[in-house]
């Protein structure tokens, strides 16, 4: 079995301490740490999330699983991170209200971090006043907004709602994604720039700051 089939596996099984393991072995042997990610990590992820549709496995799994998750994801995230150039700019990220959903936030905020961003990461179950508060505090480029559920991807409305209530609107660039979330949703509410994974994001964030400049 291979390396990063056993990351899976393990992942799926919720062992934290072996998926750290391998990760750190993974990383080791030289393989590239988007390789382990994408076909260790979340490809484990992506059973459990098939399972969890079918009802095969239920929260408490997903939840040990998500934290096994997390295990690797930080062995990963130094070299996630590193990335030749260094951008400026400042990022204000987090789940919308009323969802607890942050793999995808988490990774999105890493491989931001990782092109040189400023990132304050609100965390989960944001309300759009929170996300508004924070953006005038420290006079963000980017309000970032992740969402995993059809139920709260409207979430993100609000947020787009209460910037332009705050007259902030012209001073804020709004990026959207999430599983849910598509490119017409994004146009729909008013929000500026969808991205449908972490790294595709970061990149989109850096053109967008160093165009508005
Ligand atoms: Co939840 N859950 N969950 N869950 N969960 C999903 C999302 C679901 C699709 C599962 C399913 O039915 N197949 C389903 C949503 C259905 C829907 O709305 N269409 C679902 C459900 C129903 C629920 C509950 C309602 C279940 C219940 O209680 N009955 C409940 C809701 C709780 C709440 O939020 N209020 C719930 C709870 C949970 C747990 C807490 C157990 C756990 C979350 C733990 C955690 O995050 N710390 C959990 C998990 C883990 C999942 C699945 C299995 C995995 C999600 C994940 O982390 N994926 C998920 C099924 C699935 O996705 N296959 C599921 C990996 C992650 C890297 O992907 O977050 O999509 P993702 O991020 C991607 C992109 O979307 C993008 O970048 C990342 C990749 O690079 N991205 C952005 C994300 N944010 C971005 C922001 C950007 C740009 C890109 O710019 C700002």
């Amino acid at each position: 079995m291979s390396i990063l089939t056993e990351i899976s596996q393990n992942l799926q099984q919720g062992r934290a301490k072996v998926v750290k393991e391998l990760v750190e072995r993974a990383v080791g042997e030289g393989i590239d740490a988007k390789v382990i990610l994408e076909q260790g990590l979340l490809d484990g992820m992506s059973v459990i999330g098939e399972k969890f549709k079918k009802n095969e496995v239920y929260v408490p799994q997903v939840l040990i699983a998500a934290r096994a998750m997390k295990a690797g994801t930080e062995v990963l995230q130094p070299l996630l991170a590193s990335s030749g150039v260094k951008a400026k700019g400042k990022v204000v990220i987090g789940t919308v209200k009323g969802d607890l959903h942050d793999i995808g936030k988490n990774l999105v905020r890493m491989m931001m971090e990782g092109k040189g961003l400023e990132v304050v990461d609100l965390g989960v179950d944001v309300p759009a006043e929170k996300f508004v508060e924070k953006a005038k505090e420290i006079d963000a480029d980017i309000v970032a907004c992740s969402a995993l559920l059809t139920t709260t991807m409207t979430e993100i409305k609000v947020v787009v709602d209460e910037i332009v209530n705050a007259g902030i609107r012209d001073d804020v660039i709004i990026m959207v994604g999430g599983a849910p979330v598509t490119d017409s949703f994004c146009r729909e509410i008013g929000a500026d720039i969808y991205t449908p994974d972490a790294a595709t994001a970061a990149e989109a964030a850096v053109e967008a700051i160093s165009s508005a400049v």
